[in-house]
């Protein structure tokens, strides 16, 4: 039996309509803006997001890295969270290659930052700190169990941002997954923000691929920046054409990854030496401990491994599981039956 990959939702291959979408995708020169198929795929995003522009880049990170590039210059600080996947998993990139200084606020439990924290830490005008000059959200949160964020406290920490005069992006890479969890729109968690990066390839399973969403000016200053970090792909119509199959057909199926990740949680908090609350998962991410002296993340995971359930450990005695297009209800149960086999 094939095994079940529990990684991440980034492991999704293309369905067969993104196939025969990408095998026929009328294409052109996107550096000249002459790929039909990615400027559709920008203005869909776009419309979807309830910005006025989009811009196609190759990954999750690189839109972060172009997004902080385009509201930053050298010297500027961003304010983010202690967790964040812009802090903790794209390589200092913004400092590396933009010289932006990140200040890390605590993450709450639920992917939040305190609002009095976020304006405490807003610098004044003087001549020894850094310009404040962008905040930067994560929705869903990663690293905070998927937490998806609500628009009243996106809508909070926009209008906060504002009053300061700093800009607002919000790390959409799962977007989807918060608006679907929390029964709203994907434009209304976005409108508070300045920038908004969403990816095609995580849950909604296309193969390559995000989009930076924000207004006209931003979004062409985003453009040339995405072009001196090696970003300007030619005939990327091949793969805009499946994430335009992403972004029509797969977000509402999102549902049942959260349906399964909270089957899976339910039950791992049944398993002995495993430690999980199962109301931490909203969407499709699953964090969990083992609580059995002597036994550390990385054996059990080995373990798993070899009878066929592939999941990642996050920390000594953590490990994170996420559903995803290619795990069934019936799956879950199967890696239930492991997970006890293995805990025994
Ligand atoms: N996250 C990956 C790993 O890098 C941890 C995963 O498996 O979850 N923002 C968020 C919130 C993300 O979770 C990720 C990827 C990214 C950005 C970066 O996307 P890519 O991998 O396309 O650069």
């Amino acid at each position: 039996m094939d095994a079940i990959d529990l990684r991440s939702d980034t492991i999704t291959r293309p369905t067969q309509a993104m196939r025969k979408a990408m095998a026929e995708a009328e294409v052109g020169d996107d550096v000249f803006k002459e790929d039909p198929t990615v400027n559709r795929l920008e203005e869909m995003a776009a419309r979807r997001v309830g910005k006025p522009a989009a811009l196609l880049v190759g990954s999750g990170t690189m839109g972060n890295l172009v997004s902080q590039l385009a509201h930053c210059g050298r010297g500027d600080e961003t304010i983010l969270g202690d967790q964040s996947h812009v802090f903790f998993y794209e390589q200092g990139g913004a400092s590396a290659l933009g010289g932006i200084h990140p200040r890390t606020l605590p993450n709450e439990m639920d992917g939040t930052i305190a609002l009095e924290k976020i304006e405490a830490a807003i610098r004044p005008d003087d001549v020894h700190f850094p310009r404040s000059r962008l905040v930067i959200l994560e929705n869903t949160h990663n690293r905070c169990s998927g937490t998806p964020m609500t628009p009243a406290y996106t809508t909070a920490v926009g209008r906060l941002v504002k009053r300061h005069g700093l800009k607002l992006h919000i790390d959409g890479a799962r977007i989807f997954n918060a608006a679907v969890a929390l029964g709203v729109d994907v434009a209304q968690l976005a409108a508070p923000a300045d920038s908004v990066t969403f990816c095609l390839s995580k849950g909604l399973a296309a193969p390559v691929g995000s989009m930076i969403c924000g207004d006209d000016a931003f979004i062409a200053r985003a453009r040339r920046i995405r072009k001196s970090v090696g970003g300007g792909m030619r005939q990327a119509g091949i793969i805009a054409a499946a994430g335009i199959v992403a972004l029509a057909e797969m977000a509402d199926r999102l549902a049942e990854d959260h349906a399964n990740a909270r089957a899976l949680a339910v039950g791992l908090a049944e398993i002995p030496g495993l430690r999980i609350d199962p109301d931490s998962t909203a969407t499709n991410i699953v964090y969990f401990r083992v609580a059995k002296k002597g036994l550390g993340a990385p054996a059990v995971v080995a373990q798993l491994g070899a009878q066929g359930v592939r999941v990642l450990p996050t920390a000594k005695d953590q490990m994170r599981a996420v559903l995803n297009y290619h795990v069934t209800a019936a799956d879950v149960q199967r890696a239930l039956a492991v997970f006890s086999r293995v805990m025994e």
